[in-house]
């Protein structure tokens, strides 16, 4: 079992079988029923270019290259009212959160040609390096906007150490997006529905926790993610880290609610930071591979794509540091699939928790406890 903020708790899901049912995009389009859709388009026509219209609307499952055609699977975006800025917002959701910048959604949706490095020169790794993915161009407007928009939360939670109940503060600000691929939102979000059955509502315990629809500004993100990775990504997890002294311990994404060899696209914005690879160890009599230790340092708009046998034998972290860019704030995005509603448990369990939301404040140049924060997480 391997740790990520000196725990073992991204490995704790239940060993449960994965029976998911994937479902194709064409269960995007059974939202746009008939009267919702011809009110947003109208709407939507007024405020939009010709450009960013065709991508909000075009299918998802014929990728072109040219162009992210992929229609939001988390939530419609709010309607405009004239003159205003779009949002996205939720029941969960302590405020709402803007659209991108019309600059920096059109240099996103380009970006369907990134081009990665492959990286697998040693046993069982398999990593695309992506340097940038996000444009230099608007990397610093993105990572700002980021900063400002999104609601973080530093979550603490007890483990048994040797016996004793050990407090454990994560060491960086967290926040996260998605349900997993048994579910999906439906009606704006105020509805879950079963993914095998989309006019089945799901039974009122199948979560504790009360999952929260993926924002239409990261959720581009993941849709030009998936049209240039090839794979589906239901899951929005973000890091802040604040200085040099936020970090992430060697951990993997290795938890069975992924299914087998998950893919996960892991984003930069913002200061520079060490990202550490190391083998892990052998198990039992197992030889011990032939391997070095990884170091690459992740400049803002990089992206690393971790892939096939990389989080079964690869532990990744990124350490505290000191002095470089380390006392400025980082942010990191990661997407990827769940499978199963142990993964949607855990990922809120560990990344919203029941404490208090965090706002960037500007003049203050730090996250601050959001003093209206009552909403439920
Ligand atoms: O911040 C990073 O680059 C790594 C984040 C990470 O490993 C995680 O969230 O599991």
């Amino acid at each position: 079992m391997t740790s990520r903020d000196e725990r073992g708790t991204k490995h704790n899901a239940q060993h449960t079988t994965h029976n998911a049912r994937s479902i194709g995009r064409s269960d995007h389009q059974t939202r746009w029923n008939g009267s919702y859709k011809e009110r947003l388009f109208t709407l939507v026509v007024a405020t939009m270019s010709k450009r960013t219209l065709d991508a909000f609307f075009s299918r998802a499952d014929s990728p072109k290259r040219t162009r992210t055609n992929a229609t939001s699977s988390a939530i419609l975006p709010t309607a405009p009212v004239a003159g205003s800025i779009q949002t996205t917002n939720h029941s969960t959701y302590p405020w709402p959160v803007p659209h991108l910048p019309g600059r920096v959604t059109e240099e996103l949706e380009l970006q369907v040609t990134a081009q990665g490095k492959e990286i697998k020169d040693q046993p069982h790794l398999d990593l695309l390096y992506f340097q940038p993915f996000i444009p230099r161009s608007i990397e610093r407007e993105l990572f700002t906007f980021l900063r400002s928009e999104l609601f973080f939360y530093r979550v603490k939670y007890t483990i048994k150490r040797f016996g004793k109940e050990t407090l454990i503060n994560t060491p960086r600000f967290t926040t996260v997006f998605g349900i997993d691929e048994t579910s999906r939102f439906f009606n704006d979000g105020t509805q879950i529905v079963e993914a095998s059955d989309l006019s089945k509502p799901v039974r009122k315990d199948k979560y504790k926790c009360r999952p929260r629809p993926i924002p239409e500004c990261l959720d581009l993100l993941r849709r030009v993610t998936e049209a240039n990775t090839n794979t589906k990504y239901n899951f929005c997890l973000v890091n802040y880290y604040a200085s040099g002294s936020d970090s992430i311990s060697f951990h993997s994404d290795d938890e069975r609610f992924l299914g087998p060899d998950p893919a996960i696209a892991s984003f930069t914005l913002g200061a520079k930071r060490d990202f550490l690879m190391k083998h892990k160890p052998p198990k039992g009599q197992e030889p011990k591979p032939e391997t070095r230790d990884i170091k690459i340092p992740l400049a803002s708009g990089d992206m690393v794509l971790m892939r096939g046998p990389t989080q079964s034998n690869w532990l990744h972290s990124i350490p505290k540091r000191k002095g470089g860019e380390a006392e400025k704030g980082r942010i990191n995005i990661t997407l990827r699939r769940a499978m199963i509603p142990a993964g949607t448990e855990n990922y809120y369990r560990y990344n919203v928790g029941e404490g208090g939301v965090y706002k960037w404040d500007d003049s203050k140049r730090e996250m601050l406890p959001w003093p209206g924060s009552n909403v439920p997480s």
